[in-house]
């Protein structure tokens, strides 16, 4: 799954515990995704069989994790920025995964997304929220760091871990529970992949998602369905409408943008096309943003697939790194151009009466974009 020369470059960042265990299992099902693991806990770097490691903070946690700790998380990160920025220097697509409440994911998070925006990275980030027997403050944390999150990821995908069981599901092994979330994510990787590296019949491509995920500037979420055989189109269409991910549907009346990729075989028509698109559109509001791709695979046959990515609007204020409202406000209609952080400096906190690294008459503490007055894309 190499991304073909022409291709965005798409890289998977696994962070934390559970996100290296979520793309080593990806990487299992295809070695050839470009994906790099990143953790504070040695043991569970060296178990994951994966060849692009980066251990980070060993002079935080001394190769342990960061035991919950989202201040140590965000220390260990920092220490090793240089190493993530070389990483992420050509990827078109950083797809950033982690399991938020423990302290690497939730802690490094927000400073691996600074990294990739001051990078010109366009950025989606899948997490899973926690379940709700982890407790309070375990969801709390996963709460702070998504808010801080939002300043800078183009978009991201909460799965929250409880709509990932049903209760009638309380005697399944854990296990198998525990590797939903996985397949869940697993499923967007792959099919974001498919959509973006080859060729469809009516295409998209990586300038719709662009313009869709820096523009939404919400939450999005993912979707996908399979049928086979007679009546597949409308098997497809209710699979997404009845989705679990989804809100059984209700998430598409909130949409402010929509992507839907259909992926079938040579005798795929041109009515099964239209019976999934027809049945999505009346789901949504008339000013949605819609763009569509269908792909042909012969190894499909009889098979159609429909994947759906829906980007919800933010109804709270944007925050800072520091946790302090912005004044962002969100243009509903989505255009090709670019909006704009409104970052303010902010003071130099504990470092006040340190003496400034002046060069060439520049004080280097100030932040190069605040030094040369670049405006930072959003
Ligand atoms: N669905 C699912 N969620 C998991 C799994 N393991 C962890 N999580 C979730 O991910 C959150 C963070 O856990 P980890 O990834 O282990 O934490 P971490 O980022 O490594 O942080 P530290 O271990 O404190 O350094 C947990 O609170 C869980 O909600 C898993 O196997 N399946
Ligand atoms: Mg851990």
């Amino acid at each position: 799954m190499t991304n073909p020369p022409s291709a965005p470059r798409i890289l998977i960042l696994g962070v934390g515990s559970s996100g290296v265990q979520a793309v080593a299992h990806m990487c299992r099902q295809n070695p050839t995704l470009d994906a790099v693991v990143i953790d504070t806990d040695k043991k569970v770097l060296e178990a994951c069989g994966m060849e692009k490691i980066i251990h980070v903070g060993s002079a935080v946690t001394n190769g342990f994790s960061a035991g919950g700790d989202v201040e140590l998380g965000r220390q260990s990160i920092e220490k090793d920025s240089s190493n993530i920025r070389n990483q992420l220097r050509q990827a078109d697509l950083l797809v950033v995964i982690a399991g938020l409440g423990g302290g690497t994911g939730s802690g490094a998070l927000p400073v691996i997304t600074r990294i990739a925006r001051e990078a010109g990275t366009l950025i989606l980030c899948m997490v899973t929220m926690p379940f709700a027997f982890e407790g309070k403050p375990v969801a709390s944390k996963a709460e702070g760091a998504l808010k801080k999150l939002r300043t800078h990821a183009d978009a991201i995908i909460r799965i929250p871990n409880e709509t990932l069981v049903d209760r009638a599901d309380s005697e399944l092994p854990a296990e198998q529970v525990f590797s939903r979330s996985q397949e869940v994510m697993q499923d967007a990787v792959f099919a974001l992949w498919r959509m973006l590296s080859q060729n469809g019949i009516y295409g998209l491509d990586f300038a719709c998602l662009q313009i869709m995920l820096r523009n939404c500037d919400g939450f999005c979420h993912f979707a996908s369905a399979d049928a086979d055989g007679v009546g597949r189109g409308d098997a497809v269409a209710k699979g997404i409408l009845s989705h679990r991910l989804l809100k059984k549907g209700k998430v598409l009346e909130i949409a402010s943008g929509l992507i839907v990729g259909l992926v079938g075989g040579p005798n795929l028509k041109l009515s099964e096309i239209e019976t999934v698109m027809n049945q999505v559109q009346e789901k949504i509001p008339t000013d949605t943003w819609v763009n569509f791709g269908v792909m042909i695979d012969p190894a499909f046959e009889n098979r159609l697939t429909a994947i759906v990515l829906i980007a919800e609007q933010w109804k709270e204020p944007l925050v800072d790194d520091a946790g302090r409202q912005m004044g962002f406000t969100f243009n509903r209609q989505l255009s090709a151009e670019q909006g704009q952080l409104p970052l303010e400096t902010a003071g130099k906190g504990r470092f006040t009466h340190v003496d400034p690294t002046i060069l060439d008459n520049q004080d280097l503490d100030v932040p190069t974009y605040i030094r040369r007055d670049i405006k930072l894309p959003r």
